[in-house]
């Protein structure tokens, strides 16, 4: 029994310190990435001429140098003018809290003293010395974070792949332990560690758990990326300098570099103006922050450690910014409301809502937030600033005027969002409010997940008494349902069988397959469709002359290859149909240009099944099917319209309510591989 405690507030005091870690690290908001390696001597540039192609630091790759030339670059890499206390200062002028370092790039070279390659800033060129020593000593002196990054990829390891033209390559045995290797001596020899920035590669599963296991054992504080791959880091990371339009609900980062097209140095970079640059950033990094994100900065420094005086001059700028503005960013929260807005941006903060307007000239209207205002304000002149309050929403008057851009609203006594609520009992995916998630297995399979349901409704009740309905698809699955701040979590089993409903009125179009299209899983030009039409440009469909439904169809696949199926289903009425799709490593089903079902499984699954439920509309209805493969040879399918899906009531048990008027409930799944794993709960209705 004893034993049995202890144990219990053991997990208790390690959950504790994932939580704290995770809240520390998503307080940072603003820090900053140093990619520095061979390729910041090159600056972009070998035998005199200009590589254009790719990204400059990976020069090796893009500029076709063979490995042994590239390898003598060392023989002058001298940055004798590296500083790195200058470094750690200009970061904490420019608001950021952390540092991370690019321990290893792609290229394989080290710039710490690995003791398992020579390959490295001590062994092999002119300057002798470990800069990221010297740099991890600065950062922890001036009381900053100290993170790394760590490429899984290395084109200098002989037994890793080979250069793709990826870079998501498989990692082989050996190479997976030469990284074990690496990031040992790198968690053990550089004092605390804020975080480690993985990159690149396609792990297997293990290989994502082993260096998950190996981190924390050393450092348990140090925070992992998402690009670890498997979904399994501790925070989600967005594709290279890629912005989500949505909120999401887990610790998440985007990684941005001053331009797009490169993060190393490049000598020959038109950089335009200081003040362009410098909105630019503070537009993004406010983007990031209203939407629960944290904001990663690169810089470039040259061959010689010197910082790039355009790189210096945006990043004071956003200093000075955040010194005056940093209210409305550092410690605040997404914006509450669960829908953007076109006329700017929202952060908050205990009683206060900070608002970024984009142009004064607009009307603003912050709609679904209700409270009781004590005072609306100008961050920039501190003047209060007129408003309405009515039942849409608060109305802010800007006067036209520039000071009035950044506004802070502060209430008596914190504010109540009321959206989307239901007149209606039966609540669905179709009238939820989702809660995202960006969930990745690899670079090119990512995509956003739904990670909650949410449902808002009104009444007087003192308690209510919920019934579940779920199908034969979620049998067994394990839900934690919310009301209010009350939850129970229930296993979806037994209660009653209903009888199954006819379908009348249907009739099938022909099923038609796309030719393969290769891109990332999760590409908003493959994922929002409209309608089949705006696929046409990509791939040319093929009516299927005796097509199986729910045969398991096997086909060739290459390397992130995917193609759709489609039908066109005209329905007499409205009704809900349910479908079997089959398929590989990644699905994705749309009806009439509405996503109802997303998600990826890991390596080695070739095909899986799940029954989506079609809210068919009366008159004609457009089912597109998306089968993505990752890295399998080959890629099954099937699709099935005609199958029985059983559905049962389950009685939920009684919920007390809060005394207010309005309620929230959340769904969420408890039986995912991972916290940013798609719910696939799509079918289950609540009955209130
Ligand atoms: O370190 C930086 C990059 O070198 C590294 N991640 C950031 C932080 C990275 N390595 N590979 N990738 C990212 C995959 C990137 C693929 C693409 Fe592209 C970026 C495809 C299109 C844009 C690189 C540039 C390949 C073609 C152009």
């Amino acid at each position: 029994m004893v034993r049995k405690i202890i144990t219990l507030l053991f997990i208790i005091l390690l959950v504790n310190i994932g939580y704290s870690q995770t809240k520390k690290w998503r307080d940072n908001k603003f820090s900053m990435f140093i990619h520095f390696g061979l390729y910041s001597e090159l600056g972009g540039v070998w035998n005199g001429e200009k590589i254009e192609k790719g990204y400059s630091e990976q020069i090796q790759s893009h500029g076709g140098i063979f490995s042994n030339w590239y390898a003598g670059v060392a023989d002058k890499f001298n940055p004798v003018k590296w500083d790195s206390d200058k470094v750690v200062d200009l970061a904490i002028e420019a608001g950021m809290k952390s540092i991370v370092f690019t321990s290893k790039h792609h290229d394989g070279f080290c710039m710490y003293d690995s003791k398992h390659t020579d390959f490295n800033i001590v062994d092999a060129t002119p300057y002798h010395k470990d800069i990221m020593y010297d740099l991890s000593q600065a950062c922890h002196k001036k009381g900053i974070g100290f993170g790394v990054y760590f490429s899984l990829i290395d084109w200098h390891f002989p037994q890793a792949y080979p250069i793709s033209s990826h870079n998501a390559d498989f990692i082989t045995a050996e190479h997976h332990q030469y990284n074990l290797k690496q990031v040992r001596e790198i968690m053990t020899n550089y004092g605390e560690i804020s975080e480690i920035w993985f990159d690149m590669g396609a792990l297997s599963p293990s290989q994502s758990k082993e260096l998950y296991a190996l981190v924390k054992s050393l450092q348990p504080n140090c925070m992992i990326s998402g690009r670890l791959g498997n979904d399994m880091g501790d925070f989600c990371v967005m594709g290279d300098n890629e912005y989500p339009n949505y909120k999401i609900g887990q610790a998440w980062q985007t990684a941005a570099s001053f331009f797009d097209e490169t993060w190393g140095y490049r000598s020959w970079q038109k950089r335009g103006s200081v003040e362009g640059k410098f909105n630019e950033k503070i537009n993004s990094l406010v983007n990031v922050v209203s939407r629960g994100g944290n904001y990663l900065l690169n810089i470039g420094p040259k061959g010689d450690g010197s910082v790039v005086e355009f790189e210096k001059n945006v990043l004071n700028k956003m200093g000075e910014w955040l010194h005056k503005y940093g209210e409305a960013i550092y410690g605040c929260e997404a914006n509450p409301l669960d829908h953007n807005l076109d006329w700017g941006n929202i952060t908050c903060k205990g009683n206060n809502l900070y608002v970024f307007i984009n142009d004064v000239e607009q009307k603003v209207l912050i709609p679904n937030i209700y409270g009781h205002i004590k005072s609306v304000s100008s961050l920039n002149t501190g003047n209060t600033v007129d408003y309405k309050e009515n039942k849409k929403g608060i109305y802010l008057s800007t006067d036209s005027k520039k000071e009035n851009k950044i506004l802070k609203i502060e209430f008596l006594n914190g504010f109540d969002i009321k959206h989307n609520v239901s007149s209606k009992s039966l609540f669905t995916s179709y009238n939820s409010t989702p809660v995202y998630s960006y969930s990745s297995m690899d670079y090119y399979t990512g995509f956003r997940s739904i990670i909650a349901y949410q449902w808002m409704f009104k009444t007087n009740k003192k308690r209510i008494n919920p019934y579940l309905y779920y199908t034969d698809n979620e049998k067994g699955r394990v839900i934690r349902f919310s009301i209010d701040d009350r939850y129970k979590d229930i296993k979806l089993e037994g209660g009653r069988k209903l009888k199954n409903a006819t379908y009348k009125g249907l009739d099938f179009g022909k099923v038609f397959i796309s030719s393969p299209i290769v891109s990332s899983f999760g590409n908003s030009k493959f994922t929002d469709i409209p309608s089949v039409d705006s696929l046409y440009n990509y791939c040319e469909f093929t009516p299927q002359q005796d097509f199986k439904y729910g045969n398991k169809y096997s086909r060739k696949a290459g390397d992130r290859e995917f193609f759709y199926i489609q039908q066109k289903i005209t329905s007499r009425r409205s009704q809900n149909l349910f479908v079997e799709v089959g398929g590989g490593n990644g699905i994705q089903v749309i009806l009439n240009g509405k996503t109802l079902l997303m998600r990826t499984t890991e390596r080695g699954q070739e095909y899986s099944k799940e029954v989506v439920e079609l809210p068919l509309k009366k008159g004609n209805n457009e089912l597109l099917i998306k089968i993505y493969n990752r890295y399998e040879k080959n890629i099954c399918y099937s699709y099935n319209p005609f199958i029985t899906n059983n559905t049962y009531r389950l009685d939920a048990g009684t919920f007390e309510l809060n005394r207010n008027k309005y309620h929230r409930i959340n769904l969420k799944a408890k039986d995912t591989a991972t916290k940013n794993s798609e719910i696939r709960l799509g079918n289950l209705k609540i009955y209130l």
